[in-house]
């Protein structure tokens, strides 16, 4: 990885985190309603695999904003969904879960868990008979791994050797559930292996995963079908603005924050590549004011125009093929 690269990367993770933070505060001040899922402690892993999967479509779970702003989405559009309102990426009818804007080729946000894997196995059929193999990055959490649509997916995925990327994000808990109640091992790349090469990553390193995630496009892109990837990461907060995150002890909590990706990056900022305080310090200002000025924006953008709720419910005209 080289300065520019890093440099982007770090700054996206510390905007992704005021981000997080911002929602998080107006989720209590009742701006923001439904589901929020909070991504703070993921951000490594969210910014440096969308990055490094630089061309291709990219289907994710609930826990997306940072992907979403890392594939181009701007913060404002971002926010305003949140927000419930008119200028936000999904009009404001999807909310925190629904994130998704094709001309960025990202298909959500899904709520349902595993639910967004066979769309992507069919996204990359797709690709594959349009004889473009940029690939499908479909990311998800430890728990999707437990479902029947997980399996059903590898196994098609192999059988045709689609250009796919399973990334895996091993959070270790679905929920308040410990992945070890619900699994039989730790590590759920165990259950790719059958199935097509299995790598591991300290998803806590955005360097790391940056790496892996080139490395595995790469591969799809010479067709050797897919491949799987698998991030060991933590979530600091609860799984939701509903969760008091009553299960961790503080001294797992002290581990995880130990190895924060954010102070991580930096110390790769100024140890490899001779940043300064006063360098990143700008950097960190910087974020903080997007942040501030994508609130701005949703806290004054318009809600959705009462009609709008009789669109976007069936195809309207035209084909909806993949373009
Ligand atoms: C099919 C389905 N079952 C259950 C739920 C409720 N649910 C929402 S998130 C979640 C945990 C998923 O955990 P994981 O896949 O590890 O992702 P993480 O939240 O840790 O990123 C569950 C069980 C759901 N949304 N969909
Ligand atoms: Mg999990």
């Amino acid at each position: 990885m080289d300065k520019l690269a890093a440099e982007e990367i770090y700054y996206e993770m510390i905007r992704g985190r005021a981000f997080e933070y911002a929602a998080k505060e107006h989720y209590m001040q009742g701006d923001i309603s439904g589901f929020l899922h909070l991504d703070i402690g993921q951000e490594g892993l969210s910014v440096a695999a969308i990055k490094a999967f630089e061309k291709g479509d990219v289907f994710s779970t609930y826990r997306e904003h940072i992907m979403a702003m890392a594939r181009g989405i701007s913060p404002k559009a971002v926010m305003a969904e949140l927000f419930g309102k008119a200028a936000g990426v999904s009009e404001g009818k999807g909310g925190s879960m629904h994130l998704f804007d094709p001309s960025h080729f990202f298909y959500g946000g899904d709520a349902i868990v595993g639910g967004h894997i066979p769309n992507a196995v069919g996204c990359a059929y797709a690709r594959k008979y349009q004889n473009n193999f940029d690939g499908v990055m479909v990311v998800f959490g430890d728990g999707a791994t437990n479902g029947g649509a997980f399996f059903e997916s590898l196994n098609i995925a192999a059988a045709q050797k689609l250009p796919l990327l399973f990334l895996c994000e091993n959070n270790r808990y679905a929920i308040g559930t410990e992945i070890t109640r619900v699994a039989p091992f730790e590590k759920q790349s165990h259950k790719a292996e059958p199935y097509m090469p299995a790598l591991e990553v300290d998803g806590m390193d955005a360097v790391a995963v940056y790496k892996v995630i080139k490395d595995a496009q790469a591969y799809i892109q010479k067709g050797h079908g897919p491949i799987f990837v698998e991030a060991m990461t933590c979530r600091y907060e609860g799984h939701s603005m509903s969760d008091a995150n009553r299960y961790r002890s503080a001294q797992e909590m002290a581990l995880c924050k130990a190895r924060d990706p954010i102070e991580r990056m930096k110390r790769v900022l100024t140890e490899r590549f001779g940043m300064d305080e006063d360098a990143i310090g700008a950097l960190e200002a910087k974020a903080q004011q997007e942040v501030d000025e994508a609130v701005a924006f949703a806290a004054q953008a318009s809600e959705p125009a009462p009609e709008a709720l009789y669109t976007h419910i069936f195809v309207e005209g035209g084909s909806h093929a993949l373009s």
